[in-house]
């Protein structure tokens, strides 16, 4: 018998998968109900381990559910370079979850065998996890799976998803990308952030102030640590802290996207700014009362062409030749699409739904900033552009306005974090460049209105049986849905809709545009009905919006 089986045998007995349960690694890893995950929590372990293994680097693992209830948790895996788990290995993780105990050691023998890994190779993995009451056990089964492979292991106990990514990226590069603790974290963000400031005319209009919606989750916690750090630089209030409310409960980043409301537990004043986090901290929006009252949002459309124009001008100005570009997805706004493309000219490129799936496209530009809609998202530098925006900074021969530009672009780039989108690094980039450009949340709100908008759910029998190509744009089956969708969309002036099945809740999505409210409430209904029908609705068709 192998080495390892004497051990895993004996440690998986105690993480019994349960009978009848099914799981499956999607758009984000695992996540479900915090009472069935222990199974897979040790599963994970293993497969983090023979992940280290195979990549001869440390592997992160991080215990979340972001977004959704407290009752829920979940678990991703990330990458060496602190990306998410590739899709070679989601389908290992897949295998693993489901097996039972009697199939493990096969389970495990044949991704050995697959990738041929020397088994011999010590491992490492990372762990980190959220403010879930479930957390702390679900991590210690994940710690029980690396002790029975007798890896070694840090746990670094209550981070953001974020903080996970960068540390495990600071450890495979031997501390070049930043330090290896969470404090090296806030070292690296604050002290770029502060440059910029310093760098920035003191006497300005600049609000140096926000109130930070925590959703209850790790990320309050981490502003109220980083705040120590941005002292006199920056006042985040934090607010939904934890300390009454319940994590994601009517708060968070999801609730106020979707709610298209602020969120509960906050004093909305007209003059102040605001942003939301969500359960994990690896997404953002911002949002202000306008003059009349009225709230709006700037989701992560918003913060993408306010990030993507600001690093093109600054681009420009240093004279450097890279490439910038802008990842959304089919869910991006019209009207941010034609902002970012004829406006600004920016290149535009759509991707999949699904942060792995924009990382990915990013990576084809010199600069690719990436943003979802819901507001995940970041900027990555590639080595060109990392290498020459370093040397422009050091080069004497340049006249002080570029050379300052290029020093911008560098401390700019040390405030992003380019492992993953991340709340707290993007919210200290959107205000280094509100305060460059002395805009006030209504002025960057003001770039470009939205098109109205409708998301809907249909449920079917088999949600899969909606297949996409072009980046989820168009639906290749069942036949003929695509064809009527174009038809109904051309009713519409300024219209655009695709469906799409769901990678988290069973659920075909809907999505809608058009020149005024009505027509894209109509339009999604006309759209929901067609999948209703063509692609084996369950339950009672959709219910037409109240105008009709
Ligand atoms: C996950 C994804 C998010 C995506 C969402 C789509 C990550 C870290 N999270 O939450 O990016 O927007 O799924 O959900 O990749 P859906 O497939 O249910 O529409
Ligand atoms: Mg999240």
């Amino acid at each position: 018998m192998s080495l390892w089986k004497k051990s895993v045998f004996p440690a998986a007995a105690q993480h019994q998968k349960l009978d009848g349960q099914t799981y499956n690694y999607g758009t984000a890893g695992f996540r479900t109900k915090a009472n069935l995950l222990d199974s897979v929590m040790f599963r994970c372990g293993l497969i983090a381990v023979l992940r280290s293994k195979k990549t001869k680097s440390s592997i992160g693992v991080m215990i979340t559910a972001s977004h959704n209830p407290e009752c829920d948790n979940g678990v991703k895996i990330v990458e060496p370079m602190g990306e998410m788990l590739i899709a070679e290995w989601e389908v290992y993780a897949t295998q693993l979850a489901n097996a039972s105990n009697e199939e493990l050691g096969g389970v495990i023998e044949g991704i050995i065998k697959d990738n041929n890994i020397d088994m011999t190779v010590s491992a490492n993995v990372i762990i980190a996890r959220d403010t879930r009451p479930s957390s702390p056990s679900l991590s210690a089964s994940v710690i029980d799976a690396i002790k029975a492979f007798n890896a070694v292991y840090t746990d670094y106990g209550m981070l953001t998803t974020p903080q996970l990514h960068y540390l495990v990226r600071c450890v495979n590069t031997n501390g070049q990308y930043g330090e290896a603790t969470e404090e090296g974290y806030y070292k690296k963000l604050s002290q770029a952030f502060t440059q910029l400031k310093i760098q920035t005319p003191g006497d300005n209009s600049y609000l140096p102030e926000i109130s930070v919606d925590g959703a209850n989750g790790v990320g309050a916690l981490k502003v109220l640590q980083l705040q120590k750090e941005l002292k006199g630089y920056l006042d985040m209030k934090v607010f939904n802290d934890g300390s009454t409310g319940k994590l994601n409960e009517q708060c968070g980043a999801d609730y106020v996207k979707v709610g298209q409301k602020p969120p509960a537990g906050v004093m909305f004043e007209v003059g102040k700014k605001y942003c939301s986090f969500d359960g994990d901290a690896d997404r953002i929006v911002y949002f202000f009362k306008s003059k009349d009252g009225s709230f709006r949002l700037m989701d992560g459309d918003k913060i993408a062409t306010l990030i993507a124009g600001y690093l093109k001008e600054l681009v420009a100005s240093v004279g450097l030749n890279l490439q910038l570009g802008l990842v959304q997805t089919a869910y991006a706004n019209g009207s941010s699409t034609y902002y970012a493309s004829t406006v600004m000219k920016v290149p535009v490129a759509c991707a999949k739904t699904g942060v792995k799936h924009l990382h990915l496209k990013a990576l084809d530009f010199d600069i690719g900033v990436y943003f979802e809609a819901n507001g995940h998202g970041t900027v990555i530098f590639s080595e060109k552009a990392t290498k020459s925006i370093t040397s422009a900074s050091e080069d004497s021969s340049l006249t002080e306005d570029k050379k300052q530009a290029a020093v911008r672009l560098l401390n700019l780039m040390d405030v992003c974090n380019q492992t993953v989108g991340d709340a707290i690094s993007d919210m200290l980039l959107v205000e280094s460049i509100l305060e460059a450009r002395l805009w006030s949340l209504e002025d960057w709100n003001s770039a470009y209105t939205d098109l109205p908008n409708r998301l809907l759910k249909v449920k079917v029998e088999d949600r899969n049986a909606i297949q996409t190509t072009d980046s989820e744009r168009k639906a290749t089956s069942p036949v003929g849905l695509q064809m009527a969708i174009d038809t109904t969309v051309a009713k519409y002036s300024k219209s655009r809709s695709f469906v799409r099945p769901s990678g988290t809740e069973d659920v075909v999505r809907v999505y809608a545009e058009a020149d005024n409210q009505t027509s894209a409430d109509q339009l999604a209904y006309d759209v929901a009905v067609l999948v209703h029908k063509l692609a084996g609705g369950v339950g009672d068709p959709p219910t037409p919006p109240m105008s009709s």
